[in-house]
């Protein structure tokens, strides 16, 4: 096409560009392979060739560095002190009590000694020394659980509104998350060659991959189930959500969304986050089907040329709703239906106890940032694995990086307070605190611009204050923090939003939805603490005299044209 032709033409434009280096490492790889053996034997470094760490996220594992050590590491000359981050792969977050107690050995015995909920419903350990990989795995693998696929140009963990045992409709939801979940997993064998040693596939040849194909997707890809009026999963933050419909106690279909995301690059204008947009309707089996028709779309139309512009809703904004539409319709043996309405009540998990109609009770504890550990009087990690060895229920991860105690019955209720009580677990968090999320950033993260998880705690203690003085003590209003803006806390949706910039300094986004259904905007950048408070008392102080009857804050602040 002529270059004049071209320019008018964004697409045949993208078509003309090289690939990715991605691209040809995935080409390259033998379905996942690369050189990941040889690289594990090698033992004069921690570390992995640079091929390898890109391969090694499709096994559910990052190559880091723990950065608080690099300077002084540095100053001596020494190499970076490498380790591995492993993610498993759990849809809809529910663990066995035997898987949870083998996962509690495992931080303790091959990673850092904690384990870290994450935002996306499974579990990351940290400080996995490279000559102890191949044992956590196999750890991993003996409790029947995985990392295949956790990160990588794939489809990753499959999330859904937490909690199968709550009723009908949320099993039914579960068990869509893991058909789909089961569905795009990756037919390379490599994982298990690896790291497991199994045997080696016939000839040494790359499996075929039917739904991929030998380059995989041209960036991550997330899927969530939702299960209105809940909204835990933040079903607008993905590629693509599925939201139920329930008739008569039982789920019928799906309302379908795609193309969110919540990845920017601070002066990008080419990057920002996006919520996902209907695209119809689908009875209940169709799911998985529109899962594989969409990921089909990305797989063959994504950018795999500029990874910041590779995710479905860069694909979805330069082709168009519309043509997307119709491309997944022409995928399906039966199109999509018009999309039905749905009403989210908010994003965030209730804490406390419930009980179902079954006569079992669920727990819903609140994990400040995900981390599972013991610190002071505080001994979470040993309260929960001694719940685990003495009641028979199950382990809920939720969305929001928290745990329930799931399935109990009469008699375990009383025991498992007794030792969250006597392992100084108390709850009685402030709505603030409990409704706040930060992602991970430092030490661990290579992308982290400033802390967040090691500093939300203590900005919280001072908002605190703020709404205390303010009178609105019990007022809920979701907080989010990120070290960069990559917005792995989803920090877009919240009703305050804080993003690093530098050290010490965040960018200050407002307005999102209580229920997570619109994006918030930037308002001011790169302010330090001093100034964070300084802005927030202000806003926080108006909105206790001004706001409507039950107005949201973030519906307060978008109303009165603060944003
Ligand atoms: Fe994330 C990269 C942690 C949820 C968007 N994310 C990373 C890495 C792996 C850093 C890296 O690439 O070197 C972080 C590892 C930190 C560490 O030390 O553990 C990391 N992301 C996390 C977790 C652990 C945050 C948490 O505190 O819970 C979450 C793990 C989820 C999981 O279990 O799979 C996590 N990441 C998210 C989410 C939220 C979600 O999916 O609901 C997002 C925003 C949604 C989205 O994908 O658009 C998210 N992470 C990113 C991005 C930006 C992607 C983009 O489209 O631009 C990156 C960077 C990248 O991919 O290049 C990233
Ligand atoms: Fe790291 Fe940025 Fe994700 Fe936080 S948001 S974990 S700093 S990539």
């Amino acid at each position: 096409m002529a270059p004049a032709a071209r320019a008018r033409n964004p697409q045949a434009k993208l078509m003309a560009q090289e690939p990715s280096r991605n691209e040809t490492i995935k080409q390259a790889s033998r379905a996942l392979r690369g050189t990941l053996q040889e690289g594990l034997d090698e033992i004069a470094s921690g570390a992995i060739s640079e091929d390898d760490q890109q391969l090694v996220k499709f096994h559910g594992m990052y190559l880091q560095d723990d950065r608080d050590l690099r300077p002084e590491r540095a100053k001596r000359k020494l190499d970076r002190a490498y380790a591995f981050m492993a993610r498993l792969r759990i849809p809809a977050g529910l663990l066995s009590r035997e898987q949870y107690l083998a996962m509690d050995r495992l931080a303790d015995d091959r990673a850092n000694g904690t384990l870290r909920l994450t935002t996306r419903q499974t579990i990351q350990f940290h400080g996995i020394i490279k000559s102890n990989v191949r044992a956590a795995l196999r750890e991993v693998n003996a409790a029947m659980l995985n990392s295949i696929a956790a990160c990588g140009d794939i489809n990753r963990n499959v999330m859904a509104t937490s909690n199968p045992y709550r009723s009908a409709v949320h099993r039914a939801a579960f068990e869509t998350a893991r058909a789909i979940s089961d569905h795009l997993l990756p037919k390379s064998r490599a994982w298990y060659e690896i790291f497991i040693d199994d045997e080696k596939v016939a000839g040494g040849e790359p499996e075929d991959e039917p739904i991929y194909g030998q380059t995989y997707l041209p960036r991550k890809f997330k899927i969530t189930i939702a299960v209105p009026p809940d909204n835990d999963v933040d079903a607008f933050a993905h590629d693509l959500s599925f939201i139920a419909l329930a008739e008569a106690g039982r789920l019928v279909g799906y309302t379908v969304v795609a193309g969110g995301g919540m990845g920017a690059t601070h002066g990008d204008p080419e990057t920002h986050p996006a919520i996902a947009q209907a695209i119809g309707y689908c009875p209940a089996d169709q799911a998985v089907a529109v899962a594989e028709a969409v990921v089909g779309v990305q797989r063959d139309f994504g950018n795999r040329a500029v990874r910041k512009r590779a995710r479905l809703k860069y694909t979805i904004e330069d082709r168009g709703l519309d043509w997307f539409i119709a491309e997944v319709n022409r995928r399906l043996a039966t199109p999509l239906q018009p999309a039905r309405p749905f009403h989210f009540t908010g994003n965030g998990d209730a804490t406390g106890w419930t009980s179902d109609t079954d006569g079992r009770h669920h727990l819903t504890l609140f994990v400040e940032n995900g981390r599972i550990a013991d610190r002071g009087d505080w001994r979470l990690k040993s309260a929960l694995r001694t719940i685990a060895q003495t009641t028979a229920g199950d382990f809920v991860f939720t969305p929001n990086q928290n745990v329930i105690l799931a399935n109990l019955t009469d008699d375990e209720k009383p025991r498992v307070q007794e030792i969250l009580a006597s392992h100084g677990v108390v709850q009685g968090f402030s709505i603030l605190r409990e409704n706040a999320m930060a992602c991970v950033a430092l030490p661990t993260c290579g992308l982290a611009l400033a802390e967040s998880e090691r500093y939300l705690p203590s900005l919280i203690t001072r908002l605190e204050r703020i709404f205390a003085e303010n009178g609105l003590a019990d007022q809920r209003v979701t907080v989010r923090m990120t070290g960069c803006p990559n917005g792995c806390a989803r920090p877009y949706l919240a009703e305050i939003g804080f993003v690093g910039r530098n050290p010490g300094r965040y960018n200050l986004h407002l307005g999102g939805a209580a229920d997570g259904t619109r994006l918030n905007r930037l308002y001011r950048e790169d302010l330090d603490e001093a100034d964070l408070l300084t802005v927030l008392g202000k806003l926080i102080a108006d909105y206790a005299m001004k706001r409507g009857p039950a107005e949201s804050f973030g519906d307060f602040v978008t109303r009165t044209g603060v944003i």
